[in-house]
Parts: C-alpha cells; structure tokens; sequence
C-alpha cells in the first residue's frame, strides 16, 4: 500500500498518525508528492489531485481523509479509531472536528493562496465565525474529550495545529481547557512524527 501525502497537509497528518497509532508503518509505504501542480506524480493515480490518497495493495485508489481511516482501520478492527453506530457521540465528534478543519482550511486558502484583492472578506468572516462557534462548543464539552487517539480527536488536534500558519487563528488564550486537552494530546509519539510546517 501507499500513501501520497505532503508534509503540509493537516488531512494527510490524520491519516499519518492513524498508520501510526494503528501499528500499519510496515505496510503503507509513504510517498511525498506535490499538489496543485499539473506534472505531480499524483495525478497519474488520482484524477481528483488530493492528498491523501491511498493506493491499496489491490490495487484502489482511495480519496478523502475518513474514508481512507476507515479503510485503514478495518486492517486493524482490535483497535477502534473511526467510531461506527455504537458510538454515535464520536460520529457527532467526527462530523464537528471534519466541518472545523474544512472551515480553517478554506481561512487559509484565502489568506494564504490568493493576493491581498482576491481574498474574500465575506469568506473570511464565515469561517472566523464557524471556528469560534466550533471552539466554543469543544471548550463547553473539553471534559467529554479524553486521550484516546479516535478519527475526532486525531482531526481536532490536526485543526488546532494550524494556529503556527495562521496569525489570526490564535485560540489558546480563550479556550484554556481545550489548550489543556490538546497539550497533552499532542505529546503522542504519533502526533509528534507528524508535526506540521509554518
Ligand atoms: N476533503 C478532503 C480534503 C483534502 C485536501 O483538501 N487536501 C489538500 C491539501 S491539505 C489538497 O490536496 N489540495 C490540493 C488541491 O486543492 O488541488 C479530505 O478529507 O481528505
């Protein structure tokens, strides 16, 4: 198996730890490859351009992050990291963590990959505004959260993680029991391999 990533990439970080916490290093090859470039190595496997995607040893080519997880994780079902219906608390947490990650990463897009006069204030403002909402509510159940490494947790801390790229994202000071959670979260060997980039 295979798994095209960039080291950027807050969804392909998901996935990364999810090989890790489910002990798959031994058999997903990991392949860095570029994205938004029309001669990256990626397009000749997945049309949509996108990472992660995963090539699977029969030969699939699966996109977007929950489905490969689960893919993944139905490699390895003793360990439970994507919640199925007897866990509808974490299938919430995995809606609400995937529509936050979603939200700061359009933020970013529009910060980051357009000039000053392309970016939409209109844009900017719905996603600030969904973030804190998101935050407010994860602040509000932070006692709920516990340390296991589950799809939502794995997605809540990739999403926190892009305060380093975003200035305007800085959301420790104001949400301190989410900070807590997400200090120790962090310090799993998983999340550590997977650090992201500024
Ligand atoms: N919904 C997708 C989002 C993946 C995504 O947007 N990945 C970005 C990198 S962080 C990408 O590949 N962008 C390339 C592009 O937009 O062409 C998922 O859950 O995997």
């Amino acid at each position: 198996m295979k798994l095209f990533y960039t080291s950027k990439s807050q969804y392909a970080r998901i996935v990364r730890v999810a090989i890790i916490e489910l002990n798959l290093t031994d058999r997903v090859k990991l392949q860095e490859v570029t994205v938004r470039d029309r001669n990256s190595e990626l397009l000749k496997y997945n049309p949509a351009g996108k990472v992660p995607t995963l090539a699977t040893d029969d030969e699939f080519i699966l996109s977007e992050t929950r489905i490969i997880t689960a893919y993944l994780n139905h490699l390895n079902p003793d360990i439970k990291i994507v919640a199925d219906y007897s866990d509808a608390f974490s299938q919430q947490l995995e809606g609400i963590t995937t529509a936050f990650i979603d939200g700061i990463s359009t933020w970013i897009r529009e910060r980051k990959f357009r000039t000053e006069t392309e970016q939409s204030p209109t844009i900017i403002e719905l996603e600030k505004s969904r973030a804190l909402r998101i935050l407010d509510y994860f602040e509000k159940i932070a006692d709920q959260l516990d340390q296991t490494p589950k799809l939502a947790h794995i997605t809540l801390a990739s999403a926190l993680g892009l305060e380093i790229r975003l200035p305007e994202f800085q959301w420790r000071q104001n949400y301190p029991k989410l900070a807590q959670w997400y200090d120790e979260f962090v310090q799993r060997p998983s999340l550590q391999a997977t650090k992201l980039e500024a």
